[in-house]
């Protein structure tokens, strides 16, 4: 129905953000701008329509710098800063969640924790077929009964000699139905966690897809079984506990709240346009004042997100970014970007309902953002917690 409308995507910089840019992360940033209005947006509609992931856009992704950005050059990777890395998921999102998700999963959670808890031969291994999509890689976290709660895992891992045999199942893993090697988090005979890197080729590995989402449909999601795998011990990761998997959400959790902001800017742009080409009562619709109220809230909303994003960013680049900020921003900025596509939805009236306008899609994914990486609520007990000292987790 959609196939190969035109991208009149305007980027809003109410505050002149971009001057507290440097000009790598623009170039960065306008270079993946460019690639998502030719090789996403003329496709998007229809692989959402269709529930499909356009695997074929893994490659692209590698080629613009996509997985990765901000770890190092030795590896393959960008060697970007966490600034470069921010806008590059903005830009994704601003095409569409889950082909940003395919790019946060790859660099930020299976990337990184072999970068920062791998081996140097598994670095060496690993990380350059990563960043060139040569590999594709899942995050394996979430249990069926162990959501939010991931401390309460029931994946296992018994030490047999020069290897771990390894059962458990793992839920709504992004792109473990196409992925090659999954990290994955369980706990061992004494009780700590541990990370290691599986193939997916292994004996007694399988990801059946989980179909019916209304939701992230351009992305593919699965679950992550394994029953006896035998996974060589030289596939462990060099850390134990939740700080491991915690670590490398802090790292993606980070470029959601850019991302996000990609989706807004979207759908704020989308509805600023239409608002002034839509007549009714004989006027524009963007010149009735509860249309003005509209536009008028989401680009405030968006600003303010722009700047906590750069501020973020450069605390992210001096390594001084705690986790309890990272969850403000992904908490705030995803629920804005929810809340803008909702009014852009109805500033586009009928039409916003379907796909000749990208803010339902938007609004639909947006759903998913909302609650992976951490729940709105889960990040607002993060909040209190670090706020009060005192946990209502539990
Ligand atoms: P708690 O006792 O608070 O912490 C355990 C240890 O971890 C440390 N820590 C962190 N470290 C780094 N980054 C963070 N964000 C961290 N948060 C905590 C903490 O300091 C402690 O270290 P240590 O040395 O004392 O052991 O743990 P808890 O069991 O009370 O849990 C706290 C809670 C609820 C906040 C945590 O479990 C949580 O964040 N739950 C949400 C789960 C979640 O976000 N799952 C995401 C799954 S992956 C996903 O959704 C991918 S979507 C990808 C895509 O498609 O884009
Ligand atoms: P639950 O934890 O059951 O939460 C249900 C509700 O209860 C939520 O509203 C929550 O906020 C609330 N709640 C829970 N505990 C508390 C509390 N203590 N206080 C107050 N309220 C509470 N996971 C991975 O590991 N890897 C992936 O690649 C991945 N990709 C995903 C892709 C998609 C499309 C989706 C939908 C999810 C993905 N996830 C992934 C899982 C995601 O991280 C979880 O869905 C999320 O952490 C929430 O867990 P849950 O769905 O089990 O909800």
């Amino acid at each position: 129905m959609s196939t190969g409308k035109i991208d009149r995507f305007q980027f809003h910089d109410y505050y002149q953000v971009d001057e507290l840019l440097e000009e790598n992360h623009i170039l960065a940033r306008d270079a993946v701008r460019e690639w998502v209005k030719q090789e996403v947006s003329p496709i998007i509609e229809e692989y959402s329509d269709r529930a499909e992931c356009p695997t074929h856009l893994f490659k692209g992704l590698a080629e613009i710098g996509a997985f990765g950005p901000s770890l190092p050059e030795e590896y393959g990777c960008g060697g970007m800063d966490e600034i470069a890395y921010g806008v590059i998921m903005q830009e994704l999102e601003r095409g569409d969640s889950g082909v940003r998700s395919m790019a946060s999963v790859q660099g930020s959670l299976v990337m990184y924790p072999i970068y920062r808890f791998g081996t140097e031969a598994q670095k060496r291994k690993y990380l350059p077929k990563l960043a060139n999509g040569e590999l594709i890689g899942c995050f394996g976290l979430t249990e069926p009964d162990f959501g939010s709660n991931p401390a309460g895992m029931l994946t296992n891992m018994k030490d047999d000699g020069d290897a771990w045999i390894l059962n458990g199942s793992k839920m709504w893993i992004t792109n473990s139905p196409v992925a090659d090697v999954a990290i994955v988090w369980g706990r061992d005979e004494e009780g700590k966690m541990r990370g290691l890197i599986v193939d997916m080729e292994l004996k007694g590995v399988s990801a059946p897809e989980i179909k019916g989402k209304w939701s992230l449909r351009a992305s593919i999601t699965g679950e992550l079984v394994f029953e006896d795998v035998r996974v060589p011990k030289e596939q462990s990761l060099e850390v134990t506990g939740l700080k491991g998997p915690l670590s490398c959400l802090s790292k993606a959790r980070y470029g959601i709240a850019w991302g996000a902001i990609g989706a807004a800017l979207d759908c704020y742009d989308s509805a600023l346009r239409y608002s002034l080409e839509r007549i009714q009562f004989d006027k524009p619709i963007g010149q009735f004042q509860l249309t003005q109220k509209k536009l008028a809230e989401m680009i405030t909303e968006i600003t303010k997100a722009q700047l906590l994003n750069w501020r973020l960013g450069t605390l992210a680049n001096k390594g001084k970014a705690s986790p309890a900020q990272i969850s403000m921003a992904k908490r705030n900025n995803v629920a804005i970007a929810l809340d803008i596509a909702r009014e852009a939805r109805q500033i586009h009236g009928g039409m916003g309902i379907t796909n000749e306008y990208p803010v339902m899609r938007h609004m639909m994914n947006l759903e998913t953002v909302l609650t992976y990486e951490g729940t709105h609520d889960i990040h607002l007990l993060i909040t209190g917690h670090d706020v009060t000292g005192l946990n209502a987790f539990k």
